[in-house]
């Protein structure tokens, strides 16, 4: 069965996530991704959401973010 992510690139991708994730509910908001990357331009976070958002729910899960992530 072929892996698609590495331990090591989902340790990684978890840490970020634990970081941009600041109230560790699990999930991420639009407002806690702006919070932690403040350089993004406002256009960009729609782009995000629609590629992003699987489930449509308007928030990141990990495995969502993982998907995002390159
Ligand atoms: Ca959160
Ligand atoms: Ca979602």
């Amino acid at each position: 069965m072929a892996e698609e992510v590495s331990e090591a690139r989902l340790g990684r991708l978890r840490e970020e996530f634990a970081a941009i994730d600041t109230d560790g509910d699990g999930y991420i908001t639009e407002a806690e991704f702006r919070a932690h990357f403040p350089g993004l331009p406002a256009e960009a976070l729609p782009a995000l959401s629609l590629d992003g958002d699987a489930d449509g729910d308007g928030r990141y899960s990990l495995e969502e973010f993982i998907r995002l992530m390159p």
